[in-house]
This record gives structure tokens, C-alpha cells and sequence, in this order.
């Protein structure tokens, strides 16, 4: 045999053997496959499966069948999950860069938040997760979050003042509503049941979750307050993430940058229509809060921002 072809067999056999090894991706997220937050792992599943000829297999667990957003950023800190669709909120506790992006209307347009997010300080933000054993991918869309309860009307700030608000399980958001009047109660998503009992008054969430969890069921009042633009995070587990070849590493940033984007898109196109929806179910909806009572009583928040999340924070602000 040539010297040559022999060279070629052995090189293609080693990648081969290289490239056939296969990987199994175990995604978790909170909520059902109704949501965005699934049509985007779906589509982030379809783009690396075809993309790695079947070597990478993603098997989404959803409805949060491997547990709350938070278990599921410690599992993927111990390599036991290896990505994640997870909102941010809940990521303050161990990556507070994301502080700064979660302020209370910091973005008041999605060309905003996607200037922001896409560009220098969202990646800037993103590779922060590696000194926290995770992965930043790519941000996506939760949406803008509105204030919903079943004990009054909200216009002004003066209206929240002693209700039992749920919020997520984030630093950011606790502080929040104590600056808002409220009393807030974290607890891991779905709270379908605690509103239902009266457990708690109100909670807050895009229109989408509002709609798709039939909170207007358990809600009467609805104030679109668009308080915090609430980002996604697909989040990779570091210690998975570190055994694959640089290709693969390569693909999981683009399939999750794609299916953020798609995400994104079908998201945005859908808000009038849970609007309407809403409506239609018979919640009272104040479409025009006083929202610059809200924003005084958060301003005072910022000067409790501290290291990396005050960096970041200033730095948004100074490119509006
Ligand atoms: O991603 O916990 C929450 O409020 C989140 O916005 C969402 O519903 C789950």
C-alpha cells in the first residue's frame, strides 16, 4: 500500500471515530410545549440534530419534569443537565451581571433590547456564565412583564401597595416590588394554584404566559405596567460543554442564536392577539398606567447596584 493512501485511511478513520462519538443534550425547561420558551428549544433540537448528522441528540424535558428554573441551573453547573432554556430573573443569584438588563424599564422598545442584547454588552453579559460553571448562548424573549391580581384595579404605584405579589426566585425582582410597595413572595413557576387559593394576590408576566397558563381565570385585573423586559437565557452546562469538539461547541452557539431569533419573531407577532384574548375572557385591563409612578420608586434601586451588574448597568445607560 502507498504511503500515502495509508496516511489518508488512519486520518479518516480517527475522525470518524472522532466525529461519530455522540452526545446527548438533556434541555430542561418550566414550562409546556404551548410556550415559546419550548418552540425554541424545539427549534434549537431540529438545527443540531440535523446539523450533527445525529450525533448530538436533544431530549427536551419540559413542564418542569427535572424541576424549577432553579434546580435546573444547579444541575447544569454539576454537568447532570447540559443546556437549558431559563429566564433570567432566576440567574441574578449566580451570575449578577444579568442585574443590569433586568432593571425596571431599562428597555421601552424590543429595537432597544435587541440593540442591547445582540450587541457588545449582551455578549459582554453572556460570558460572564463561564465563571459560574454555565454556558451563555444567546438571549431570547420571555417578553415585556405586566402586573396582574384579583384584589383591584392598578393604575398607580399607591394601588400595589400591601398586595401579595408573587415573583421569581431573583434578588432583583424581590427588591423590586418591596420598592414598589408590594409584598413580594418568590416561588418557582407554575403558581396557577397559589393564585387560585388566594395563597397569593397577584403576580406579574408577559401576556403570553398570562394567557397560556389561564391566569384570567384566577385574575381579574391586569395593569400593563411592561415593568421589566423579562430575556431568556439558553444556558449550556460548562462541564458538558467543555468535552466537545470545537465544532460541535461552535454549533450549539449558532442553533441557539437561530432559534432565539425565530423565537423572537413568532413571540412579537402573537402580542395583540393574547391582548384581544385576554380581553375577550373579561379581565379588566388598564392599557395606560401610571407608569412613572412605578419609576420613581424603582430609581433609588440603582445606586444599590454593585461590581459587575453596576458596570453593566451604567454602560446601558449611557448608549440610550
Ligand atoms: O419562564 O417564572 C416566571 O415568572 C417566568 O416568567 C416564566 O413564567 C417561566
Amino acid at each position: 500500500m502507498k504511503k500515502g493512501l495509508l496516511f489518508f485511511l488512519v486520518f479518516f478513520f480517527i475522525s470518524s471515530v472522532a466525529f461519530s462519538k455522540t452526545y446527548t443534550i438533556n434541555l430542561g425547561i418550566v414550562t409546556t410545549p404551548k410556550t415559546f420558551h419550548y418552540k425554541a428549544a424545539l427549534k434549537f433540537k431540529e438545527i443540531v440534530e440535523k446539523e450533527s448528522n445525529g450525533n448530538i441528540k436533544v431530549v427536551i424535558h419540559h413542564s418542569g419534569s427535572v424541576g424549577n428554573e432553579t434546580s435546573i441551573l444547579q444541575q447544569l453547573q454539576m454537568g447532570a443537565l447540559q443546556a437549558g432554556v431559563i429566564t433570567a430573573g432566576p440567574i441574578d443569584k449566580i451570575v449578577p451581571a444579568i442585574k443590569a438588563i433586568e432593571f425596571p424599564f431599562i428597555f421601552d422598545s424590543y429595537k432597544k433590547a435587541d440593540a442591547i442584547l445582540d450587541g457588545k454588552i449582551g455578549r459582554a453579559i453572556l460570558d460572564e456564565f463561564p465563571k459560574a460553571n454555565l454556558i451563555g448562548f444567546h438571549f431570547l424573549e420571555n417578553g415585556f412583564r405586566n402586573l396582574t391580581n384579583s384584589v383591584r384595579s392598578v393604575h398607580t404605584v399607591k394601588d400595589v401597595k400591601g398586595l401579595k405579589i408573587r415573583v421569581m426566585n431573583s434578588q432583583l425582582h424581590i427588591a423590586i416590588w418591596k420598592a414598589l410597595g408590594a409584598n413580594p413572595t418568590p416561588m418557582p413557576w407554575p403558581i396557577y394554584t397559589q393564585l387560585a387559593q388566594h395563597v397569593i394576590d397577584g403576580q406579574e408576566n408577559p401576556l403570553a404566559v398570562i394567557y397560556q397558563y389561564k391566569l384570567y381565570e384566577v385574575q381579574k385585573y391586569l395593569s400593563l405596567t411592561r415593568h421589566v423586559y423579562s430575556a431568556l437565557v439558553f444556558v449550556g452546562s460548562k462541564k458538558f460543554y467543555d468535552t466537545l469538539p470545537e465544532t460541535y461547541q461552535k454549533l450549539l452557539f449558532r442553533a441557539a442564536k437561530e432559534a432565539s431569533i425565530y423565537e423572537r419573531g413568532l413571540n412579537r407577532k402573537q402580542v395583540a392577539f393574547f391582548l384581544s384574548e385576554l380581553k375577550k375572557k373579561g379581565m379588566v385591563i388598564d392599557e395606560a398606567p401610571d407608569v412613572a409612578s412605578f419609576k420613581a420608586k424603582v430609581e433609588p434601586l440603582k445606586s444599590r447596584f454593585k461590581g459587575v451588574a453596576r458596570k453593566y448597568l451604567d454602560e446601558i445607560l449611557k448608549q440610550k
